[in-house]
C-alpha cells in the first residue's frame, strides 16, 4: 500500500506541475534588488498574486495583476503584470497566482546580479583561443590549446604565404575570429569600464591575470587586443577582415580543429572598428601600462591613415564571403558609422581638432540618435563617448544638441517598452538573429541615458531588459547558461557540445528568439504565424536562436555589472 500511496502522490504532484505550467508566471530567475522596481508577468488571467516564502509557503506579499497587453504582436498572448516593488526583505521566494499557477523560485537581495555579472565576464576567458585553459582557472572546463598554426593569406588579401593569427577570443559557437565583431565587443566592454570604473574594478575573477592590480575586465580585453594587433598590415595600417577556415568545423573541441585557417582581405569596416577600439584602449590602459597604451594609439592612428587613404568603402559594396568560403560574413555595406566611431575615439584620446571636426561634420546633429548599436552599427558608441567625454575643447553647443537627440531616443525606447506586454524595448519586427543582444544593447543605451539625465524611467526600463533575458520572457527561462533554474542546456557552442560535460560552459547568453527562423530547426518548429518572441528553442542545431556570441555577452556584462554594484 505504501508504494501505491507513493505513486498516487507522485501522480498528483505531476498533474499539479503540468497544470501549473499551462500558464506561465515569469520572474527574473536571478532575482531582484531590494530597493528597486519588481515585476512579475503572467499569461494567467488570475486577478491577484502572492509572493510566498519558497521554503515555508508563507505569504509575504499580496498584489493585484493589471493587464499589460492583450494579444500583443510580440508575445501573441494577453499578459498581466504584478508589481511587488514594496516587498524589500531579503529572501527566497516564489510567486503563486490566485489560479494556482506558480513561478520558479527567485531571490531578493543586494547581490542577485553578482553571479550573472561574474560568470558573463568570465565567459570571455572560456572563449580564449591559442592558450590552454587550466584546471585552476577553468575547473571542469579545462582544455588544451588551439589554433596556434599560422593563417594562410586568402586570395582576397592579394598576398601569398601566411601570418601569425594567435590569441583573441573565438567569436561565438564557432572558432572564427572576426575583427568587426571584436571591435564592437571591445568597445562595449571598455565603455563599461570607462563610464563606471568602480563597478568594473574586480580583480578576483580567477583568470590567469587576476590579482595583478589591473581590473580583470581590462586584462580580458587586452587578450583580444593582442590578437587584433596581428590583424593590422604594418605597411598601410589596413586591417584584415577575419581569420577562419573555409567552412565551419564540426562539433569538436578547439584543440582538435586543425583545419587550414585563412586570413581574408582588408576592409574599411574592420579598420574603422579597429581604430576606434585601439584609440579607446590607448587612453584607458594609460593608467596601467604606458608602453602598451602608446602602442594602441600608434595602431589606431595607422588605421585612420588607411581610412583616409581609402575614402570609399573597401571592399566595394562591403565584405562578402568569396567563393568557397562559408563562415560568418558580418557583411555591412555602410562604413560611415565605423569611421565616425573611430574619429570620436581618436578625438577623445588625442584632443586633435581634425578628429573633432570630422566628428562634428558627420555625427548627424539633431538626428544623431536613431538606433542602438549592434555589430553593423557602431554610431552610438562614438556618439555616447563624445557626449560623456570631458575634453575641454569639445563643442558644447554640439553636445547640447546631441544630448537632446539622445534623450528623445531614450524616450522612444521607453515608449516601445511600455507598449509591450513584457516591457521589452524592441519592436516585434526586431526579434531577429541575436535579439537578446539587441534588448541588452538598448539597456546599455538607457543606462547611459539615466546617467546623463537622471530620469528614473530609463533606469527602470534598463532593468526590465535584464529581467527579460533572465526569465521574464515567453519561454519562461533564463537565456544565460548556468544562471537561474531553467536555462539553456543545448547551446550552440562547440566546446560545450564536445567536452563531455552535461552542463554547458556558464555565463553565455543565447542569441534569443529569431522570427526570421534562419535555421532548419526553427523552421521545423515554427511558422510565420508564431509570435516573434516565441521563435526560440534550446536545441544545439538552432544556431539562429541558440548560439552564443561575444558581441551579445558584452552588453550582458555591461548591464549586469552596472546593476550589480550600487551607484
Ligand atoms: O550576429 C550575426 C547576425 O546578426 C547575422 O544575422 C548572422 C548571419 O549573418 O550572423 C551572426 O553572426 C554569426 C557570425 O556570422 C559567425 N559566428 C557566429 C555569429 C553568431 O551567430
Ligand atoms: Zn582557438
Amino acid at each position: 500500500m505504501k508504494s501505491r500511496g507513493h505513486f498516487v502522490a507522485i501522480l498528483i504532484v505531476a498533474l499539479q506541475f503540468s497544470v501549473a505550467r499551462a500558464q506561465i508566471v515569469m520572474v527574473n530567475q536571478a532575482g531582484y534588488l531590494p530597493d528597486q522596481q519588481k515585476f512579475v508577468y503572467s499569461t494567467d488571467r488570475a486577478d491577484s498574486f502572492f509572493v510566498i516564502d519558497a521554503a515555508s509557503g508563507a505569504i509575504r506579499y499580496k498584489g493585484a495583476f493589471t493587464r499589460a497587453s492583450s494579444n500583443d504582436a510580440a508575445t501573441g498572448s494577453a499578459t498581466y503584470a504584478g508589481d511587488f516593488t514594496s516587498l524589500e526583505s531579503d529572501g527566497r521566494y516564489r510567486v503563486a497566482t490566485s489560479l494556482s499557477d506558480s513561478s520558479y523560485p527567485f531571490t531578493i537581495s543586494d547581490n542577485v546580479f553578482q553571479d550573472v555579472y561574474r560568470e558573463s565576464l568570465k565567459s570571455f576567458y572560456f572563449q580564449r583561443c591559442g592558450m590552454a585553459l587550466t584546471p585552476q582557472h577553468a575547473g571542469v572546463y579545462a582544455r588544451g590549446t588551439c589554433h596556434t598554426n599560422d593563417a594562410t593569406f586568402h586570395l582576397s588579401t592579394g598576398k601569398t604565404g601566411s601570418m601569425k593569427a594567435t590569441g583573441g577570443w573565438h567569436d561565438a559557437g564557432d572558432y572564427g575570429k572576426y575583427v568587426v565583431n571584436a571591435g564592437v565587443t571591445v568597445g562595449t566592454l571598455l565603455m563599461a569600464y570607462e563610464l563606471f570604473p568602480s563597478k568594473f574594478k574586480c580583480d578576483d575573477l580567477n583568470i590567469p591575470e587576476s590579482g595583478n592590480g589591473v581590473p580583470d575586465i581590462l586584462d580580458e580585453v587586452r587578450y583580444e587586443l593582442d590578437w587584433l594587433f596581428e590583424m593590422q598590415d604594418p605597411l598601410d595600417g589596413g586591417v584584415y577582415f577575419k581569420v577562419t577556415p573555409a567552412n565551419f568545423s564540426g562539433f569538436i573541441m578547439p584543440s582538435q580543429d586543425t583545419s587550414t585557417r585563412y586570413v581574408y582581405g582588408k576592409s574599411t569596416t574592420a579598420t574603422g572598428d579597429f581604430a576606434a577600439a585601439m584609440a579607446m584602449a590607448a587612453r584607458i590602459y594609460s593608467r596601467f601600462d604606458t608602453a602598451f597604451a602608446s602602442r594602441c594609439l600608434h595602431a589606431a592612428l595607422a588605421a585612420w591613415g588607411y581610412l583616409s587613404a581609402n575614402s570609399k568603402i573597401v571592399p566595394a559594396g562591403g565584405f562578402h564571403n568569396p567563393e568557397g568560403t562559408r563562415t560568418g560574413e558580418y557583411g555591412d555595406p555602410n562604413d560611415s558609422d565605423e569611421r565616425l566611431w573611430a574619429a570620436a575615439e581618436l578625438y577623445i584620446s588625442t584632443g586633435s581638432d581634425n578628429f573633432n571636426t570630422y566628428f562634428a561634420d558627420n555625427c548627424g546633429g539633431r538626428d544623431a540618435f536613431a538606433s542602438t548599436m549592434a555589430w553593423r552599427n557602431v554610431r552610438d558608441l562614438g556618439l555616447l563617448d563624445y557626449l560623456t567625454c570631458d575634453r575641454t575643447n569639445s563643442d558644447s553647443t554640439l553636445k547640447g544638441t546631441l544630448l537632446r537627440s539622445f534623450d528623445t531616443y531614450c524616450e522612444s525606447l521607453v515608449r516601445i517598452a511600455s507598449n509591450d506586454g513584457l516591457n521589452v524595448s524592441i519592436l516585434p519586427s526586431q526579434y531577429v538573429w541575436g535579439s537578446n543582444g539587441e534588448v541588452l544593447n538598448n539597456a546599455v543605451v538607457l543606462i547611459v541615458g539615466y546617467t546623463l539625465t537622471g530620469k528614473k524611467e530609463y533606469y527602470n526600463t534598463a532593468l526590465e531588459q535584464l529581467n527579460y533575458v533572465l526569465g521574464c520572457n515567453m519561454k519562461d527561462m533564463s537565456y544565460i547558461t548556468g544562471v537561474g533554474t531553467a536555462s539553456p542546456m543545448h547551446i550552440h557552442h562547440r566546446p560545450s557540445a564536445s567536452d563531455g560535460i552535461a552542463e554547458p560552459v556558464p555565463g553565455l547568453l543565447a542569441g534569443g528568439p529569431d522570427r526570421g527562423r534562419y535555421d532548419a530547426v526553427l523552421r521545423s518548429m515554427y511558422t510565420d504565424s508564431t509570435p516573434p518572441a516565441k521563435c526560440y528553442v534550446d536545441n544545439q542545431g538552432s544556431y539562429a536562436s541558440n548560439e552564443i556570441a561575444i558581441n551579445w555577452n558584452a552588453p550582458l556584462v555591461f548591464v549586469s555589472g552596472y546593476f550589480n554594484e550600487a551607484p
